[in-house]
């Protein structure tokens, strides 16, 4: 696999707070005062998520664990009745900005969907903003007029606007943005790939980094298996002033479940990241496993990079 797991995972588990007693997963993650900062979803014994916080001075070990939530869901806030979840950090002008999904139920009075299975479908793209990780201010929910999920916010503008990468299902869209509040111009970006280990569904991982080639991002796909789905990562590349165009993708997944803590947990089968810190050469891809755990892999810019094939 071009990602290589840290000997030491999970580096987080649950804890005997309430908050986060089922399980913590999908953790985003930022070098911010020569430490790195990880934001994960907590996930409380009734389903409902919010997000914690710990500290790492290395990138693996984690040195502090905050006692309660840094985010909760809004009491009586009708799109966060199942929680905050899935967060992605995003150094933007000075501060660090938190892209998460606002869950709740989906009734409509129709019968469940396919995707509806263990998974509620009204997700809202959120966003808010923090400057020392312990005061978060909600910006609000900014995709309010469509179910979304997974986005990331890219850390500098392009050609004057914010960008972001979202996902209404089953595919990664664009957005732009001039006050971060207001987002247009949704446009499709890339789609899942029959026959491919990204078939079903795709979403953004971690924010896209930029790299002389262009924007670098890390992604999940899925495909399903013997009536099972399988979440594993890849990476795609996108044009440096364009990002809505694809210039390579993995033929293959880069990480795929194999550990015993991403193939048994509270959804068997799932590596999902949402950080990825740059540390010279090396890059640490946080991920959740089985939607249980936080572990954390490294790989090289190099080895990302040739492990694309052109699309
Ligand atoms: C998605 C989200 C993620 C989760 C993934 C796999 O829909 O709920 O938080 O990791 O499914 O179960």
């Amino acid at each position: 696999m071009v990602l290589e797991r840290y000997v030491g995972n999970p580096i987080l588990a649950p804890t005997r707070n309430a908050w986060e007693s089922a399980a913590v997963c999908n953790p985003a993650a930022v070098a911010h005062d020569g430490r790195v900062h990880i934001v994960y979803r907590a996930i409380d014994r009734k389903g409902v998520s919010r997000l914690g916080h710990a500290v790492s001075d290395d990138g693996f070990r984690v040195a502090h664990r905050a006692p309660v939530p840094l985010l909760s869901p809004l009491p009586d806030c009708f799109e966060e009745r199942v929680g905050v979840e899935d967060p992605r950090l995003t150094p933007l002008g000075g501060r660090h900005y938190i892209t998460f999904t606002a869950a709740s139920i989906y009734d409509d009075g129709r019968p469940p969907r396919p995707w509806d299975l263990g998974t509620p479908w009204r997700v809202r793209v959120a966003l808010a903003v923090t400057d020392d990780f312990q005061r978060v201010e909600r910006i609000g929910i900014v995709i309010p007029d469509r179910d979304s999920k997974n986005a990331v916010l890219f850390p500098e503008e392009i050609g004057g606007r914010f960008a972001m990468f979202h996902r209404p299902y089953p595919e990664i869209w664009i957005a732009w943005s001039d006050d971060l509040r207001r987002w247009h111009g949704h446009r499709r970006v890339m789609g899942p790939r029959a026959g491919s280990w990204d078939s079903d569904r795709i979403g953004a991982g971690a924010p896209p980094i930029r790299i002389p080639e262009g924007w670098l991002m890390i992604y999940h796909g899925t495909r399903v298996a013997d009536g099972h789905r399988i979440y594993q990562l890849g990476v795609a590349l996108f044009d440096a002033d364009d990002p809505s165009r694809v210039i390579a993708r993995s033929p293959r997944p880069i990480l795929e479940p194999e550990a015993d803590c991403e193939r048994q947990g509270l959804v068997r089968n799932v590596v999902f990241a949402c950080g990825l810190v740059e540390r010279g050469d090396q890059y640490l891809v946080y991920y959740g496993g089985a939607d249980q755990v936080v572990c954390v892999a490294t790989t090289t810019r190099a080895r990302l990079l040739s492990s694309l094939e052109p699309v």
